[in-house]
This record gives structure tokens, C-alpha cells and sequence, in this order.
């Protein structure tokens, strides 16, 4: 991956004639300043452009030690009535919410209007309210991209039920572990899901998973019409079930502190953690965050590649969007199905004004070639963006020369499953771009670097990152431990957030996020523990012990490397490679499929029987040749062994 990134290259912003009005540079200098020096006015503001059953008085009510953290604590709400409901009492509902496009470009699309979100959100209400959930309640959410995802989680939203959405490509075990984790008695899923024409067995995982745990009752979407297995009594069909459900379906008044959700993510300890997200923060947040970050327009296009399992699908497919009254694409396939063609295809199709995707999207793309890209209009683009990882400057220029036409402003996004939203960008219509460069932070953040000793860095400087105060749309804890989630996150730097990554500021003032410093790697943008692919591996009655590490990808950002030690008696072999290929697929879910298995007799440990990742993760990489210190080693001799082996040549 080549990554020459300068701190003086400028990619200057379009004319405001041609893009964002809604917020030039002044005004962003003035509305920045402003939420810092008074933030209680400037989210009071924010909060007004929603509906609020009962306004908030209380605006900032945060603490970082004790960690205790709220937002408009005394308000009242309903974010599916701000999604759904109070577009259609303005006058709105024929303006179209969602535009799903299906797997096979054959097959027929949707548009689904405000008006008919509404009707299909109070169905999916008013069924999960008859199979007994009721506010409070944790549903699972097991869904292929396909609209029904979204009506399940505005209906859990509508009744008070906080959804917990796993993406369709977790394993069987990874589905019983949250489903057990927040006593989860309901499970919303699809018969079967499509991926570039490939068919994920859903139901059949969940059917799985509950042999290790059980439900009250799982609702099946009708999707491919694939034959499934259907349990008496615990299985529903959603279009059997919800035949005569009432279509009236009130929206739960929710307190501003109520959880809406619960999103599992890795870290680099333990298996992953039930972030919470509560509603009133949280709407606000994607609300504005949208608004701003997307400088929407109404009748404008938005599509935001993600799947809804992430926080991205949530944030900006769902409740962002859907908040400002857009029209959201919703595409349930893969970009190069049928061909590599098929984002550019369906932006011409739909004329998408607004793009939003992952580095390991456009860097396979790019691979490609841009002839892909050139059969296509894309002149109703105005705004592309990035967000997951790190966007290498190469991957960048490629993207807005020939999908952004060399003119069209690119964002790249800053932010994590625990901020909710974007943190740090460049807004369109108010800064000039730096590839490789995340930009400025947004309203209200104040980020932070620091030393490992916690002593803060000023000016141009790298560290690590951390935001010193609260904001909205801040995860609230970690569902059932909030002991965990002071841990994971207050801990390390006292009285300040810390986000796992490094970063740089460069002398504009610039973020450059620079990646994970903890256990935590990214690969295509999906986030994993080596710690959680390790825990797998052990698994495996072959294996005695394992060390997982990232090493850099071309196309992946981030690949999974895994040294494992056999149990005594146990031999190396292809064979036995693939096998385990296939049981971390199994345990934890296709994207944690290894892409080098080094079988080791030992592993580089410290006297204190540490291991020392340092030297596995530049084994990795390739870069033997600095290893730097080995005299802290328990036998120095295995990092021969370990060059001799290693599968990244
Ligand atoms: C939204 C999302 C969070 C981690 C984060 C960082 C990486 C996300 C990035 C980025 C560089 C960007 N990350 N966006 N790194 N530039 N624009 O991806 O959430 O899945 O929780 O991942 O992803 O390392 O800490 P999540």
C-alpha cells in the first residue's frame, strides 16, 4: 500500500456555488467555537430541529471520573416518531425513505415512501408486541440487507425494545454469545440472505445458536423462499404472524437516557463488548452529524454502502438519514457482483447524489481498473466519503479523480461504534482536503494527544488519541459492566476518553489517524480482537497455543496473521492449515478467515512467560531486519525459527 501522505498537500474545496451552503468556513469557525465555549446553547439548538414529546432543559450532564454520562436527561422522545412519523405529519410521506436495490441487478428493486415506512415499521411493531416484547426488552436483529432490517430496528425503537443487530456474517457461536450476553429473548431474521449470488444460510445459524441458547420466539422474514427449518411454537413467519396486527402503533415516549441499542464490538481484551447507545444523545447526534458532515439536501440520494450490523448502517443508513428526511439507498449485494461495475452502476441507476464507502471497497476497485468506473454517469454525485480505516493517499487521489471527477469533495469520516457519528472530518463546503487526512474535528469534540505517559502533546505532534469531553452521541456503557467500559476506555488516561488509536496533528491543525495502538485490527473495515481469533484457534483440539497479529494488506488494510503452537504429537500440514482456516471462519464468522498460518514449535516469549508481539508483528510484516531488542527473551534462538517460517514473503 503506498502511502505518501504530505502534510502540504491541499486538495482545495469546489466553489461554494457548486457544493455546500449549509456551512461555509466562517461559519463552521463560529459554530465550532460556540459548542465549545457554550454547549448547552448549542445542543439546546441542535435538539430543537427534532420533536420532543417533553423538551430538555437539561442539556450537558456528563462526568468522566466518576463516569457518568448523559445528555438532555430530563427531555422526552421517540427517535422512530423523528425518523418516520413527524415526516409523514408534515406533509411528506409520498417523498421516498428507502431505495432498495437487490442483490442480482436483475431482480426488482424497492421505493419505499415515509408513508409506507410507517405503515411496514407499525406492522413490525405491532408483531413483535404480539410475540410479547415489550420496552426495555433486548431484540436480536439477524438480517441480510433488505428492508424489513431497518423496519425491525425502528419498530424495536418504536416500542421502547432496545435491538442488539449482529451482521449476517457472524457464525453461530458468535450469535449465541450476544444473545446470551443481554439476555436477548427475541430474534428477528431472514429465511436466507444473498451476498453476489451466494446464499448465507440465516435461519439455519440461528437455528444453530439456539441449541446453545434459547428464546421466546424467532420472527423469519420470507426473503429467498429457501427451504428452512421452522420450530413449532418458537418460529414465526413474519407474514403469517403479522396477518390482523392492528395498524396503529403509538411511539413509546422514552426518556432521553433510555437505551435504543446495543452494538457488539471488538476490543483488544475478552470476547466483544455490548456498547450501549441511549436515545436522546444519540438522535441528536446522527441528526446533526448528518446534516452537516453530508451537507444534505432534500431530494438528494444517500448511500451509504454499510451493512446495518455496523455502526455505519446504523448511523447513516438508519437513523441519520432517515432523521433529516432523506432518501436512503439500501444495497443488499457485494460492489463487484455482478461486476466490479456495480456501486458505479447503481449510482448512475438511482442517480445517487451523496456516496459513502470504505477504503477496501475503493482499493479493490482501484485494483480493477478505472474503465469500470468510466462506463458510467456519475455526474449526480456532489459528495463521496470514506469511513472504517485509514484512507492511504493513493486510494484517496484515485477515488476523486475517477469516481469524484476530480471535483467532486471527498470526507473522510473519523469515528467508532462508541462516539456514534463522525468525529473528525473536513465539511464540504467549509475546508479544503488533504489526502490521507481525516481533517478537523466536528461540533462539540475536543480531541486530545498524549504521550504513553498521559503527558498531553501540543501543536503538530503524534500520539494518542484522546477527546477530552463528552458529546452526544457518546456510548452511555457496556451493556451489563459498566466496570468494563471505565476500564476499556477511562482508564488508561484519566479523566479522558481514549479511543485505541494513534494519530497526528499536523501544523493546520490536521488529524491523520494512523491506526490501532491496541489489539484491535481492522480488516476491510471490520473491526476484530487478535485477541477474540486466538481465543478460536485454541479451540481447535490440535492446537496448544496461538498468537494472532495484523500485518499490512493491499486490498484488506489490515491482514490476519496466526502463529500456532501444536499440542505435542501433532504435526504441521496444508491440510491442517485449511482446517483451521475454516474453524476460525466457523467459530467467529467469514471476514476473521486467517490469510497466513505459521505453525511454530515455540513462540517468542519474555522470562515472564509474555508474549512478545513486538517481534511477531514485524515477522509479519516482513521487516525482520528490526527486530530490535531480543535479549529480553526467555530463548532468543526461536526468532530464527520464526524468520526461517514465515509465510509473508
Ligand atoms: C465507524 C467505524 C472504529 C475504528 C477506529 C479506527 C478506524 C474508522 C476511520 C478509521 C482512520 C477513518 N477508523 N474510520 N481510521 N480513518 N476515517 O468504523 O466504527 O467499526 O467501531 O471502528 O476504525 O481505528 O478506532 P468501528
Amino acid at each position: 500500500m503506498s502511502n505518501t501522505a504530505h502534510d502540504d498537500e491541499w486538495v482545495r474545496k469546489p466553489a461554494s456555488a457548486s457544493v455546500g451552503t449549509n456551512c461555509t468556513a466562517a461559519q463552521y469557525d463560529s459554530m465550532y467555537a460556540e459548542s465549545l465555549a457554550d454547549p448547552d446553547r448549542f445542543w439546546a439548538a441542535q435538539a430543537d430541529r427534532l420533536d420532543w414529546i417533553k423538551r430538555p432543559t437539561k442539556i450537558a450532564g456528563w462526568n468522566y471520573d466518576p463516569v457518568d454520562i448523559r445528555w438532555f436527561e430530563d427531555g422526552k422522545l421517540n427517535i422512530c416518531h423523528n425518523a418516520v412519523d413527524r415526516h409523514v405529519a408534515a406533509g411528506h410521506g409520498d417523498r421516498v425513505a428507502l431505495i432498495f436495490e437487490p442483490d442480482s441487478p436483475d431482480a426488482e428493486g424497492r421505493h419505499i415512501t415515509y408513508a409506507q415506512l410507517q405503515t411496514e415499521v407499525i406492522r413490525m411493531a405491532n408483531t413483535l408486541k404480539k410475540l410479547g416484547a415489550k420496552k426495555g426488552d433486548r431484540v436480536t436483529i439477524y438480517m441480510p440487507m433488505i428492508p424489513e432490517g431497518v423496519f425491525a430496528m425502528l419498530a424495536c425503537a418504536r416500542i421502547g425494545a432496545i435491538h442488539s443487530v449482529i451482521f449476517g456474517g457472524f457464525s453461530p457461536d458468535a450469535i449465541a454469545g450476544r444473545v446470551e450476553d443481554c439476555e436477548s429473548d427475541w430474534i428477528v431474521t431472514a429465511d436466507q440472505g444473498l451476498r453476489g449470488s451466494k446464499i448465507v444460510p440465516l435461519k439455519a445459524n440461528v437455528d444453530e445458536a439456539l441449541e446453545k441458547v434459547s428464546v421466546k420466539a424467532v420472527l423469519v422474514v420470507r426473503h429467498t423462499g429457501g427451504e428452512i427449518a421452522m420450530r413449532e411454537g418458537r418460529d414465526h413467519w413474519y407474514h403469517e404472524v403479522s396477518q390482523g396486527v392492528d395498524d396503529e402503533c403509538p411511539c413509546e415516549p422514552m426518556d432521553a437516557e433510555d437505551p435504543l441499542f446495543i452494538l457488539y464490538t471488538s476490543g483488544s481484551t475478552g470476547s466483544p463488548k455490548g456498547v450501549l447507545h441511549t436515545t436522546g444523545g444519540y438522535a441528536v447526534w446522527t441528526e446533526t452529524t448528518f446534516r452537516y458532515v453530508f451537507d444534505y439536501r432534500p431530494g438528494e440520494v444517500f448511500w451509504c454502502t454499510a451493512d446495518i450490523g455496523w455502526v455505519t448502517g446504523h448511523s447513516y443508513i438508519v437513523y441519520g438519514p432517515l432523521q433529516n428526511g432523506a432518501t436512503a439507498l439500501m444495497f443488499e449485494g457485494v460492489p463487484n457482483y455482478p461486476d466490479h461495475d456495480r456501486f458505479w452502476a447503481a449510482c448512475e441507476k438511482h442517480k445517487v447524489n451523496i456516496f459513502y464507502t470504505a477504503p477496501t471497497a475503493i482499493r479493490a476497485l482501484m485494483r480493477e481498473g478505472e474503465a469500470h468506473v468510466a462506463k458510467h454517469d456519475l455526474s449526480s454525485l456532489r459528495l463521496i466519503g470514506s469511513v472504517g480505516e485509514p484512507i492511504n493517499p493513493e486510494a484517496w487521489r484515485w477515488y476523486h479523480e475517477h469516481v469524484g471527477a476530480g471535483a467532486v469533495p471527498v470526507i473522510d469520516t473519523w469515528w467508532q461504534t462508541e462516539t456514534g457519528g463522525v468525529m473528525i472530518t473536513t465539511l464540504p463546503g467549509a475546508h479544503d482536503m488533504k489526502p490521507g487526512s481525516a481533517g478537523l474535528p466536528f461540533f462539540g469534540i475536543c480531541p486530545q494527544l498524549v504521550d504513553n505517559d498521559g503527558d498531553v502533546l501540543e501543536g503538530a505532534a503524534a500520539g494518542n488519541l484522546c477527546i477530552t469531553r463528552s458529546w452526544p452521541g457518546q456510548a452511555r456503557t457496556v451493556y451489563g459492566d459498566h466496570d468494563r467500559f471505565i476500564q476499556t476506555y477511562f482508564s488508561t488516561y484519566a479523566g479522558k476518553y481514549f479511543t485505541g488509536d494513534g494519530c497526528r496533528r499536523d501544523a493546520d491543525g490536521y488529524y491523520w489517524i494512523t491506526g490501532r495502538v491496541d489489539d484491535v485490527i481492522n480488516v476491510s473495515g471490520h473491526r476484530m480482537g487478535t485477541a477474540e481469533v486466538e481465543s478460536a484457534l485454541v479451540l481447535h483440539a490440535y492446537v496448544s497455543e496461538a498468537a494472532v497479529v495484523g500485518y499490512p494488506h493491499d486490498i484488506k488494510g489490515q491482514g490476519i496473521y496466526c502463529y500456532v503452537t501444536l499440542k505435542v504429537g501433532e504435526e504441521p500440514s496444508e491440510e491442517l492449515a485449511g482446517e483451521l482456516r475454516q474453524w476460525v471462519r466457523k467459530e467467529i464468522g467469514p471476514i476473521a478467515t486467517p490469510d497466513h498460518l505459521h505453525f511454530t514449535p515455540a513462540l517468542p516469549k519474555t522470562r515472564s512467560g509474555k508474549i512478545m508481539r513486538r517481534i511477531l508483528r514485524k515477522i509479519a510484516e516482513n521487516d525482520f531486519g528490526s527486530l530490535g531488542d531480543t535479549s529480553t527473551l526467555a530463548d532468543p534462538s526461536v526468532v530464527e525459527t520464526l524468520i526461517e517460517g514465515r509465510q509473508n514473503r
